[in-house]
């Protein structure tokens, strides 16, 4: 088809129908290639075991550390210095194989080593980050509590002063990486406010419990860990940073990731419906010639890749130095939301298919629950941006 009195356009693709990879660079498109090669060659083929066993195989680490993928977008100690453009990419390639694999790497690049490299001492910069980088030392980052999830200015964690080491008290939940980290970055209260700590998880008085039975994230360690009266040598404590702003800090570039990550899922949910409704005859024709899949399919395709263009645009932002929190929060809110009606309606196209791990599609729906709540509830994001556009604290 072609537009009167215009050149030739080459035809749309049918996933990214806007050609939204003609805005990425050379390098950008070279590290989607090689993450995406990555998902195709060990994620794909044994993902559906993992989440039906419940496991992410710990080699996973030095892997993704292989190719550069942990604390990617951090400069220095080892670590790439990729823009956030180019890690928002890695997420949404590693997401589109699985969001265990891709909170994995969030969490270790995004939150324990972001929380090391932006508020640790440089000792302990250089203790854990090269490490980190390579996936040799793996971190967790444990601020929700059992009774402090959406509010965790309230924690009860607390860290007292005993001589020169500190004394950190308190239960964590919901960590993921927990039970396989070799350090956990604790938020904690002290006398002076919310303190940062990077505990060796092989201090006294640390443990960490997996949470089982999840219907969601399976292939993804989640642990409760307990600190009683876990002694840490002064070097531990975060020698700045007090108050809320040390985690919140640290939960912007997770956030971000997610922003990427998302369309990763819904794309991969997207085009197996698509190749499904293609395939699959009823009433002697492909069901993609009814019309309501037709509709199903073209909304999913909208919402990807506005989504997908939105992602881009806040990581462009990012790395000009533009992108508020408010931004994240605008996308995160927004991603999430579409990805998961994005994997519920392509699960429906698949009919009964589209509930078994044969396919990706529940396991991505699934998976989507645990995102729209961790960083940062949908409820939360939107009360984040609605106090910023009302300036009232919804809140409290
Ligand atoms: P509030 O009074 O608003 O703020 C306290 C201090 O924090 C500062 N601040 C921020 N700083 C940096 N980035 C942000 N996004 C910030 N938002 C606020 C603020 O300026 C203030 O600083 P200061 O110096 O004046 O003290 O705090 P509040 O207690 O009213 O809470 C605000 C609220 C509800 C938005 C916040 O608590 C929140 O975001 N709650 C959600 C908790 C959450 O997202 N938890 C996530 C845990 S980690 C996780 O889920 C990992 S999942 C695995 C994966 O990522 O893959
Ligand atoms: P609550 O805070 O108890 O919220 C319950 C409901 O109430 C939600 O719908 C919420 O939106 C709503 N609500 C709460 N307050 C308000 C309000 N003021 N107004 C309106 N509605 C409100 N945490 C970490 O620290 N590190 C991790 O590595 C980590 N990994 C995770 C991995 C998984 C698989 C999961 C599921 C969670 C993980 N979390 C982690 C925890 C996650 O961040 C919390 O679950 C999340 O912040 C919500 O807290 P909560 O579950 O206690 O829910």
């Amino acid at each position: 088809m072609t537009i009167a009195g215009h050149k030739h356009a080459a035809p749309p693709g049918a996933v990214d129908l806007l050609n939204i990879d003609a805005l990425y660079s050379e390098e950008e498109r070279m590290i989607r290639d090689t993450v995406r090669a990555f998902v195709r060659d060990r994620v794909l083929p044994n993902i559906a075991e993992w989440f039906e066993e419940g496991l992410l195989p710990r080699e996973l680490g030095t892997e993704l550390g292989r190719l550069g993928l942990l604390g990617m977008h951090l400069h220095g100690y080892g670590c790439p210095g990729a823009s956030a453009v180019a890690y928002g990419i890695a997420c949404m390639e590693l997401e589109a194989g699985d969001s265990g694999v891709r909170s994995f790497a969030s969490v270790q690049g995004s939150l324990a080593m972001f929380a090391i490299h932006r508020w640790a001492s440089e000792e302990q910069k250089q203790l854990w980050l090269p490490r980190m980088a390579r996936g040799e030392a793996l971190g967790c980052f444990g601020l929700t509590e059992p009774d402090f999830g959406s509010n965790p200015g309230d924690m009860r964690t607390h860290a007292r002063r005993d001589g020169s080491d500190w004394i950190i008290t308190g239960t964590k939940m919901w960590i993921t990486n927990g039970g396989i980290a070799d350090v956990a970055v604790i938020w904690a209260q002290t006398d002076e406010g919310i303190r940062g700590f990077a505990v060796p998880t092989t201090a006294k008085g640390f443990s960490a419990h997996g949470i089982e039975r999840k219907l969601s994230l399976r292939a993804s360690v989640t642990s409760e860990l307990v600190l009683d009266n876990c002694r840490v040598p002064a070097e531990c404590a975060f020698p700045e940073v007090r108050g809320l702003r040390g985690p919140l800090a640290c939960l912007n570039e997770a956030r971000y990731g997610i922003i990427w990550g998302t369309m990763g899922a819904a794309r991969a949910c997207y085009e197996t419906a698509l190749d499904y409704a293609k395939h699959r005859v009823q009433f002697d024709r492909p069901i993609a010639g009814y019309q309501i899949t037709q509709e199903k399919l073209v909304n999913m395709l909208l919402e990807l890749n506005k989504g997908t263009l939105l992602a881009l645009h806040i990581g462009r932002m990012k790395d000009e130095g533009r992108a508020h929190p408010t931004h994240v929060s605008f996308g995160k809110l927004n991603n999430v939301r579409e990805a998961l009606k994005i994997a519920r309606e392509a699960r429906t196209i698949l009919g009964a298919n589209g509930v078994t791990l044969e396919y990706p599609v529940i396991r991505h729906m699934n998976n989507l629950e645990s995102v729209l709540t961790y960083e940062g509830t949908s409820e939360v994001h939107t009360l984040i941006l609605g106090q910023h556009i009302t300036g009232e604290n919804a809140f409290m």
